[in-house]
């Protein structure tokens, strides 16, 4: 981890750690996480030894799709607080040594922000109604929708409207749920809105935003049909117009002192294409996501580090890692499965047989394999405890729009986040600080029983336990010149086997195999994911080590 006194910036190998208001922690005691929960906890991440947080929408929304459907982009929703305790939670996290990236959803808004309610009032061609994509429908009628896309939450990605003589109208495009209709990026009042709202909220201080569907901004001219499209980006995303968004934006942060970044939320698995985002005019990084949809199988994520790293070479852009967030399985149920890869086809893994304890040595493995590549990290709240996919929620409980949209095929997102566990042997595990017994239950009050051995009160102090692991390995990763940005070089190793350098002697082995591998000689163990056998690295863990060349 460079010194932060170095001339690299701050973003280049920093730890971030992903917070989900609504399941992070309650203050209050009305059963929703809030700002008062957060900042009730910030020594308990500054304990963590991450640099930063990236905090999940938090603004004025209905919560139709969890937050990321706003309505007002420069207030904070009253379930989570103030924009008062907005302004302190950065100003605190500062004091501490934290940063915060806030998260920025600027491809659709929530069906209630007043532009889109006054763009629903207005007639067709109106300039209300030029902020969204609100098009005539076809066929007799017009009641077939204008094209052929599909919202990605399943459905037609366009909702027909009602006039206000009560006949139906025109149609508008949401790429996610009704409830989010997409801007018009093709219309210079949505560019500066947003200019505008990046600006609020660097002026209070945040050092960066996480970017939502960063590729899905600019759509194709015309609004063409998806079919037909092989071969060239879908219409509804990467299209070309959307860099000269981000080379604007990017000259606003670079007018703000402290480093201000971006980090885009990219599902782009052609590295060149991912790779034109990070051009050193646009944006600082991008989740790398190639590398948390990978099985647990060393030739496939050494495809993946190569990939990356190359790609990044290209534009001069430090790589991220990442495992998982608030839209995936958590990683401790990936691995602890027969089909240890993830991609959105939830519906198909759900419910498969998990082996917890197996998930849980190679996410122990995997923390360290990801805190020891270049770059920089990230970790989703809960993760630093080794929680587990919540599956078996009662269907009438499930919030996620996707169980919906999906005809109840896809259970959806609300598994990876069940609110924390925080202390105690009985749920809700300390998750609400309010005055006791007056508590409302957690929103989703699923957490399950065995979670009592993994709350954070539980792990604090316990030798061995995923926590420790975690603060261990960010220490040290803090500490070790050659950690965080900079080079790697591969060793000679088995198949089943990572094992690769960073400057200053440091060495990372991991073994993905099913079988000990001998540990390697003139070397010395600094941190392991679990227990080192007579020489040994056991099946499915991780070892950091000192080692003379
Ligand atoms: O997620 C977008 C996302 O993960 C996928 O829908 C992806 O963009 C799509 O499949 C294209 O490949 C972000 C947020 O993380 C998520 O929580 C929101 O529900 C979604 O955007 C809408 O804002």
């Amino acid at each position: 981890m460079q010194d932060p006194t170095e001339s690299e910036p701050w973003w280049r190998g920093a730890a971030i750690f992903q917070v989900y208001p609504r399941s992070f922690m309650d203050g209050n005691g009305d059963g929703t996480g809030d700002i008062a929960g957060i900042r009730s906890r910030l020594p308990y991440l500054v304990e963590l030894g991450v640099d930063a947080l990236w905090i999940s929408p938090w603004y004025v929304s209905p919560l139709a799709d969890g937050g990321y459907d706003i309505a007002d982009y420069r207030d904070i929703d009253p379930a989570f607080g103030t924009l008062a305790e907005a302004e302190a939670l950065i100003a605190e996290g500062h004091d501490l040594g934290l940063r915060t990236i806030v998260d920025l959803v600027p491809n659709h808004c929530s069906d209630q922000h007043p532009w889109f309610r006054a763009a629903l009032a207005a007639d067709p061609g109106s300039a209300e109604r030029a902020l969204f994509h609100f098009r005539p429908g076809r066929g007799p009628g017009g009641d077939l929708p204008p094209n052929d896309w599909q919202a990605h939450f399943g459905g037609s990605a366009w909702q027909r409207t009602t006039d206000a003589d009560g006949r139906p109208g025109e149609w508008y495009l949401h790429m996610f749920a009704p409830e989010q209709p997409d801007w018009n990026w093709d219309n210079p009042a949505v560019r500066s809105e947003f200019e505008s709202v990046l600006r609020f909220w660097l002026d209070r201080g945040v050092d960066g935003f996480r970017i939502d569907v960063t590729d899905h901004l600019v759509k194709e001219q015309g609004l063409p049909d998806s079919a037909g499209h092989h071969g060239r980006p879908d219409p509804w995303r990467d299209q070309e117009g959307v860099h000269e968004i981000y080379r604007s934006w990017r000259t606003i942060t670079d007018g703000y002192p402290g480093e201000r970044m971006f980090v885009a939320e990219l599902w782009e698995n052609n590295p060149a294409r991912f790779a034109r985002y990070l051009r050193a005019d646009e944006l600082q990084t991008a989740f790398n996501f190639p590398l948390l949809k990978s099985a647990w199988d060393a030739a496939e994520l050494r495809g993946v580090i190569d990939d990356t790293l190359s790609a990044h070479a290209l534009v001069g852009a430090p790589p991220t890692w990442v495992l998982s967030n608030h839209d995936t399985t958590r990683h401790v149920t990936r691995y602890g499965r027969a089909d240890t890869t993830y991609d959105f086809d939830r519906a198909g893994r759900f419910g498969r047989p998990v082996d917890v304890d197996l998930g849980t040595r190679r996410a122990r493995a995997a923390a360290l394999l990801t805190f020891a590549l270049p770059g920089s990290v990230y970790v989703y709240q809960g993760d630093e405890l080794g929680l587990w996919e919540v599956e078996d929620i009662p269907d009438e409980l499930r919030q996620d729009p996707t169980w919906l949209r999906s005809g109840h095929v896809d259970r959806g997102r609300d598994g990876c986040r069940v609110p924390l566990p925080w202390s105690g042997t009985e749920r809700p595990f300390g998750f609400s600080a309010g005055p006791g017994d007056a508590d409302a239950p957690p929103w989703l009050d699923v957490q399950p029983a065995a979670w009592k051995d993994r709350t954070a009160a539980a792990e604090s102090g316990a030798p061995g336990s995923h926590l420790e692991l975690y603060r261990a390995g960010l220490r040290l990763r803090r500490a070790e010149p050659g950690l965080g940005d900079g080079p790697m070089g591969w060793l000679p190793s088995a198949p089943d086997v990572l094992d690769f350098t960073r400057p200053g002697g440091f060495r990372c082995v991991v073994n993905l195999g099913p079988s000990p591998v001998a540990l390697p000689e003139r070397a010395e163990p600094l941190l392991a994911s679990g227990p080192l056998e007579g020489g040994l690295l056991p099946s499915d863990t991780a070892v950091w080590l000192r080692w003379e060349e």
